[in-house]
């Protein structure tokens, strides 16, 4: 490998950098222009290229690489061939959903994912790539860069978590090509003054999270086309959970904050006076307040004894729920044997302190969601692939945990950082001296994170 400067005086003389008078995208004069493509045409050099990033990455642990469109894409190819870890693509072009992939090549969910971007500016490109890769359950912790031109990018991309190892600042770049006589000493001054004087642009991107229609555009079970009308609707993606342990309250709080939510979640394992004729009322009361009935089974066994859980027993889940949850602990078979018309909600990760619902285990749950008919999305704390609906319990405005392993979040908070798609609230609700002001509360707010979270 030779040294960056070496590097950097061979790129030079295919003029990937030029100075003079010019004006960027956003309209700024800028007395130079870097532009690294030509190095594709060099592919002695695009192959000492590849090897100067990977060097940079030699601390890494990744499984795919993918470049961020056009220009870093040879890049990633050359660094994919010389590593030997398999590429994938991002295209640009946007799709028409549910036809064409956004990420083209081999992965699964859970993998680990390197970015390559060959000129960072406000770090608007890559936000925008990251948030497709995400999309897809990949996990991004590093990004490769070029050359970083100091103008707020990747402060940006560390403030959200991100490694970002560059090879070159711009300031690096005219210091060694002065040093080697390329430059004139007024040129560097200039150069210097202009970065100095260069206001940090704040990278404004647009949210690449689905709304609510184009998400029940992609969805075909009849649950989950449901559950996301009824959003669009009420303007609500509030589930409130009802654990309470008779059925007047169940049916109390289901009349008073009916209007407010989407869904009643319940655990009908902890109710005392269950009954048939409860059934009958609480289906009456949704049909006329216009929500789902969601019960929070976490069916956990074989597939056998499952399908007796589910269909038999007291409770008869099968004739009256609308959406179930499930663990996936037992393997994709033994989700097949809830009826098609049910919703399953799968648990991919929860909300407890030391769960053992960890990246891996996250991971397969999603795998095997994808591949049954009848799941319509996961409980999980972080994002989920845009097939899955995001159903995000933990959810609380005025704590952060209780004494028994729960964590909360506020609804802006998982909005903002996992993009959900429905709130679970359960004590912050049933707990409160006034349900109805509080459900309300949790249904502007969580509607106003969700607004949001589609507008930037
Ligand atoms: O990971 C999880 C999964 C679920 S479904 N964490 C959870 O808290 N839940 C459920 O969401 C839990 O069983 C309870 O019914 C609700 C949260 O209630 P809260 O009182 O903590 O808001």
């Amino acid at each position: 490998m030779i040294s960056k400067e070496e590097f950097l005086l061979k790129a030079y003389k295919l003029g990937i950098i030029k100075f003079g008078n010019f004006t960027l995208k956003s309209g700024i004069q800028s007395p130079f222009y870097v532009d690294l493509r030509p190095i594709a045409s060099d592919p002695e050099l695009l192959k000492e290229l590849s090897q100067q990033l990977l060097n940079l990455l030699k601390k890494s642990c990744y499984d795919l690489i993918c470049g961020v469109p056009y220009a870093a894409l040879p890049m990633a190819t050359a660094m994919s061939l010389d590593s030997g870890t398999p590429l994938i693509i991002k295209r640009k072009e946007s799709k028409g959903y549910g036809t064409k992939k956004m990420l083209e090549g081999i992965f699964k969910s859970g993998q680990t994912c390197v970015l390559v971007e060959d000129v960072i500016t406000s770090g608007k490109s890559l936000i925008e790539t990251i948030e497709e890769v995400e999309k897809e359950g990949l996990r991004i912790k590093d990004i490769v860069v070029v050359l970083d031109r100091e103008q707020g990018g990747v402060s940006l991309l560390k403030e959200k978590g991100y490694n970002v190892y560059n090879l070159f600042t711009i300031e690096e770049v005219v210091d060694l090509l002065y040093k080697n006589n390329l430059l004139s000493q007024e040129e560097l001054q200039n150069i210097k003054n202009f970065l100095k004087s260069t206001p940090i642009v704040t990278a404004q991107v647009k949210s690449s999270r689905l709304t609510y229609e184009e998400k029940a555009a992609l969805q075909s079970h009849p649950a989950a086309k449901k559950i996301l009308e009824i959003a669009i609707k009420k303007k609500s993606n509030l589930i409130a959970s009802l654990d309470v342990s008779t059925t007047q309250e169940v049916l109390q709080l289901a009349e008073t904050i009916g209007d407010t939510i989407v869904a009643v979640k319940l655990h009908t394992d902890i109710i005392k006076d269950f009954s048939e004729e409860y059934v009958i009322k609480l289906k009456s009361i949704a049909n006329k307040k216009n929500f789902l009935l969601f019960e929070d089974r976490k069916f956990g066994d074989i597939g056998n004894t499952q399908q007796m859980q589910f269909e038999g027993g007291l409770y008869k889940i099968s004739d009256w729920a609308d959406l179930i949850t499930s663990h996936v602990i037992a393997g994709e078979d033994s989700l097949k044997i809830f009826d098609s018309k049910v919703g399953i909600i799968t648990i991919a990760e929860m909300s407890s302190s030391a769960t053992l619902t960890d990246e891996n285990y996250k991971k397969r749950a999603i795998e095997i969601s994808e591949n049954i008919s009848n799941v319509i999305g996961c409980v999980a704390q972080s994002k989920l692939p845009s097939s899955l609906l995001l159903f995000t319990p933990g959810v609380n405005l005025n704590s952060i945990k209780d004494k028994k392993g729960q964590n909360f979040n506020t609804p802006e908070k998982v909005f903002d950082k996992n993009h959900t798609d429905f709130i679970i609230v359960g004590r912050g609700i049933y707990k409160s001296t006034d349900p109805k002001k509080e459900a309300l509360k949790y249904q502007k707010s969580g509607w106003e994170a969700y607004l949001k979270n589609i507008s930037i």
